[in-house]
This record gives structure tokens, sequence and C-alpha cells, in this order.
């Protein structure tokens, strides 16, 4: 029986530790660096891995990202050969789906624009518009994108959205291919991103994206802060294309004090807080891709290790 590394600088070992053990009772969990023997590891449950990386680890039969992304395993760098999968997690994606509505929603109501008006005592009214009248896009309709298309639509908001092969959903207008996503961006008064980040994806955020979009509109940036081209934001919002942006996601968090982007009335900051999976929701899939690995099984939720998510 082989025993499986826990490695993370952001997520407690011993939140995890008592949901597998209920379902795997012989559970040798090892926490980073205190792992022992490195022949004895067969599974790696990582956030981001350790420095020197996973190759001493020279029995490992599969990686477990401890979040729904996997850029933070930088692939590239990982064992060949050894299969990665990630954390697909019913609470995470409610939760998604939630802060994206209410970023729509915030901006629908022109809720930024009152926060800023009720700071500086000011009575100005704006006629609500239908969310049947405002088109709201979504970047990636994977499990995330997917779900908060689906959100957005009950919520009586116009959807579109853009996957990298052409996907049906039930009254969202899909679009695909390089020249896609700018179709669909001249359609939505709001983007929101949810792709995966991968060297196709890196900096799609950008001056050209944001000059299909209708004047006036917003930018929603839950994906990560390597989508956005970070220095072509501010001239986008002082020219008026942008008429403000909801970031979760940064190139280097926790953002630095003196970044631009805090203290605007027209960007709101939060800390990458947009949606967490939790360890008693997501250990089944844990303990059952723990399994899987053992027994040379492929496994749930699998990356594909070629395309980068
Ligand atoms: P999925 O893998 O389920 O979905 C990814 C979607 O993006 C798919 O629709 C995929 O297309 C599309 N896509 C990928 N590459 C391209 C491309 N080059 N061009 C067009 N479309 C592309 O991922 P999830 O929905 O589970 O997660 C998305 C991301 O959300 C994560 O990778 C992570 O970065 C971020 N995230 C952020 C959190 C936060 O708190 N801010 C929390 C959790 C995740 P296709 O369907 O054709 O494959
Ligand atoms: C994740 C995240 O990828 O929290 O799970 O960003």
């Amino acid at each position: 029986m082989g025993a499986v590394l826990f490695c993370s600088n952001l997520d407690d070992p011993e939140e995890w530790r008592p949901p597998m053990t209920r379902l795997m009772p012989d559970l040798d969990l090892r926490v980073f660096p205190n792992f022992g023997n490195a022949d004895e590891i067969d599974v790696a449950m990582v956030w981001r891995p350790p420095a020197e990386g996973l190759g001493q680890f020279k029995n490992l039969k599969a990686i477990l990202s401890l979040g729904a992304g996997v850029d933070q395993l930088d692939l590239s760098k990982l064992p060949a050969g050894v299969p990665v999968a990630r954390l697909v997690d019913d609470v995470l994606t409610t939760a998604m789906a939630e802060y994206c509505l209410l970023a729509a929603l915030r901006y629908h109501r022109r809720v930024d624009l009152y926060e800023r008006n009720s700071r500086l005592k000011k009575w100005e009214y704006h006629i609500p518009r239908p969310a049947s009248q405002r088109t709201v896009g979504v970047l990636g309709l994977g499990v995330l994108g997917g779900a908060t298309a689906e959100k957005l639509k009950m919520n009586g908001f116009k959807v579109v959205g853009w996957s990298r092969s052409p996907k049906q959903i039930a009254g969202v207008e899909g679009f695909s291919g390089a020249d896609g996503i700018y179709r669909m961006a001249a359609k939505a008064e709001i983007v929101i991103n949810l792709l995966p980040l991968t060297p196709d994806t890196r900096g799609i955020l950008n001056k050209k994206l944001f000059d299909a979009m209708p004047q006036g509109s917003y930018l929603v940036n839950v994906g990560r802060g390597g989508h956005l081209n970070e220095e072509d934001l501010i001239p986008a919002l002082d020219s008026g294309k942008l008429a403000g942006a909801t970031l979760d996601v940064f190139q280097k968090e926790p953002l630095v004090t003196e970044h631009p982007f805090w203290g605007r009335g027209d960007i709101l900051v939060t800390p990458h807080c947009a949606s967490t999976g939790g360890a008693d929701t997501a250990a089944p899939q844990v303990v059952e891709n723990i399994r899987r690995a053992r027994a040379g099984k492929p496994l749930m939720n699998q990356v594909d290790r070629a395309k980068g998510y």
C-alpha cells in the first residue's frame, strides 16, 4: 500500500484527513516536507508542487490538483506519463455561478454607479432595463462557464458563449474558433471570463477584445490573472470603452498595495474568492481517484496534458 503526499501552501491537510479517512480507513497521508521515504509516495495531492518538483517521487501513479484549475502546477514540468486530475465540485460550481450572477446583476442594475454616487451624496436616477435586453458573454463553457451561462439564462439575461469546440446549450448562442470570440464580444455588454489559463488563452482579455465589445461594456475576470493584459485595462476604462471591471484573480496574488487597480471606482477587486471547493464535498472524488490510480484505471476529471486543461 502506497502513501499519499499532501503539498499546498493554501490548503489545510487536517481539513482533508478526516473526510478522506472516513472513506479510506487505511489512508497514509503525509504532509510535505515530512513525507518520509519518497519511494513510498504513489499519489500526490497538490496545489503548487514543491520547488524541487515531483520528480523525486519515482513511484507516482497520479497527481491530483487541489483546485479546479491546473495552470499553477505547470503541466510541462510534471513527471511525464503521470495522469493529472482536477477538482470538479458542485459546491465550487454553484458558488462560481452565484458570484458571476452577482457581478452581472450589479452592473445590469447600475449598482456600481449608485455605490459611487452614494459616496458623493448624488441623487441620479437611471431607468432599469429588463435583463432580457442585456446580453452577457461567457468565455469558456466548461463546468463553471456552463453552469454560469445556465444561471444567467434562468435570471432572464440573453447569454452568448465561446468555447474551443462548438457547444449546444439550450438558450445560449454559442461561438467557437479564433474569430468567434470577437463575434461573441460584439454582442456582449458584460463579458465574464471562465477560461482555463493555457498558452492559447494567456492575455486573451486585451485591447483587441475590448475594442470588439460595445462602448461602455463591463469585464468580469474570474479565470486567472494571466488572462488579462493588465496594461490594456486602465486605458480601456479611462477612454470609456469599458465602464467597469470586476477582478477576482491577478497575475500576482495578493495584489500589491501600490497596484493601480486598487482604489478606482470603476474596478472592484475581490481576493480570489469567487468560489472554492470544500474538503468534505471533494474528498469522495479524491479517494476514488487514489483507488483508480492504484488499480491502473483512468482518473475522474482527468486533465488533457496536451491541451493544458
Ligand atoms: P473546464 O475545463 O470545465 O472548461 C474550460 C472551458 O474553456 C471549456 O469550454 C473549453 O472549451 C474552453 N476553452 C479552453 N481553451 C480554450 C480556447 N483556447 N479557446 C476557446 N475555449 C477554450 O474548466 P472549468 O470550467 O472547471 O474552470 C475554468 C477555470 O476557472 C479554471 O481553469 C480556473 O482557472 C478558474 N477558476 C477560478 C476560480 C476562482 O475562484 N476565481 C475557482 C475555480 C476555477 P471546450 O469545451 O471546447 O473544451
Ligand atoms: C481553483 C481556484 O482553481 O480556486 O480551484 O482558483
